[in-house]
């Protein structure tokens, strides 16, 4: 028999949908998504050094390169992950102002902050959770930065870089500020991902077909990149200038299957790289030596002129990879 006045069931709050998990451990950040997909960032440079993605349903697997002997007490750039070039690629002549500056820069090798995490936006303005995506703030700023190196270039900057990790899916943006009151100042600005393949040999860059591009391999002969694809078939390192710019898309293909697909905002060159065996035997925190048959770096950036930055404006730029 029923009882009277019996309580009705209890409203239960929906669960939660699970929520990816941020960790700083010392001086490294590390996102997991309930997935199984990660990402790890190091303070150093907000250097991610490792992105371990999914495609079709399979297990999470490292999807960049970082080389064994790379150096990550601070004390150096990291050979490989998702480097941060900024405010200069490669060196500069002497009557520019980062003529002084090291090789691609002071960001790379200036200890960031992490700033903290934030679901990524569709789990933010969605009711229920669409994706559980995880975004991971990074902050730099001229007062923060290496002082040795800032005294090289001493202009009054802000970078805000944010890494986002979908499942299947990485955005890494940045966005610089000039915090000066009456100075401008002119920078260069490139993501200088490794991505990790399984033989260089069978790899190629699709979306290159007649842009033009600088051959530092040939004393930076400007030439046009005739084939649709670019093989990679020895030392290569050429910054491409697409005649759509950052609108063009990229795709590494591997074996003549999509692998990688790239898309930039606002960073309207692509640099790509693999120095091949001779080279790596020059560069001492290149390892393994033969590394160079699973590794590709494809550098969305803007380096093939100098953006200038007046006074309180900012610039963003960003790539998008999605696994294919
Ligand atoms: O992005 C290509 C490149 O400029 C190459 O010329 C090579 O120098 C590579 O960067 C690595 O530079 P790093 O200073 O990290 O040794």
């Amino acid at each position: 028999m029923d009882r009277r006045n019996k309580p009705s069931a209890l409203a239960a709050t929906p669960a939660a949908p699970p929520q990816a998990r941020v960790d700083l451990v010392g001086d490294r950040v590390t996102a997991v998504l309930p997935t199984g997909e990660s990402v790890e960032v190091l303070l150093t440079g907000a250097t991610v050094l490792s992105w371990k993605g999914a495609v079709g349903g399979g297990a999470p697997e490292e999807r960049l390169w970082l080389s064994e002997s790379a150096v990550l007490d601070g004390s150096k750039a990291v050979r490989g992950g998702i480097p941060v070039v900024f405010p200069v690629f490669g060196q500069s002549p002497a009557d520019v102002a980062t003529s002084k500056l090291p090789q691609h820069g002071l960001a790379r090798t200036s200890r960031w902050e992490f700033l903290g995490r934030s679901t990524s936006e569709a789990d933010a303005s969605s009711k229920t959770a669409t994706s559980n995506g995880v975004q991971l703030d990074f902050g730099l700023t001229s007062s923060s930065a290496d002082p040795k190196l800032k005294s090289l270039w001493p202009f009054d900057f802000a970078l805000l870089y944010r890494v986002t990790l979908e499942p299947g899916s990485l955005v890494t943006s940045i966005v610089v500020t000039n915090n000066e009151t009456d100075k401008a100042f002119d920078f260069q600005v490139l993501l200088h991902t490794y991505f990790r393949v399984g033989d260089i040999t069978q790899v190629q860059v699709d979306g290159l077909g007649g842009a033009s591009y600088s051959d530092k391999v040939d004393g930076f002969k400007v030439k046009t990149q005739a084939e649709g694809k670019v093989d990679i078939t020895g030392e290569t390192d050429r910054v491409y200038k697409p005649e759509a710019g950052a609108a063009q898309a990229l795709t590494i293909v591997e074996g003549g299957r999509p692998k990688y697909g790239i898309t930039r905002d606002n960073l309207s060159d692509a640099v790509v790289w693999n120095p091949w065996g001779d080279k790596t035997k020059s560069i001492g925190d290149f390892a393994p030596k033969d590394g160079y048959k699973n590794m590709l770096c494809v550098e969305p950036g803007s380096v093939s002129s100098w953006q200038t930055l007046e006074p309180g404006d900012a610039f963003e730029g960003a790539q998008s990879i999605k696994l294919l």
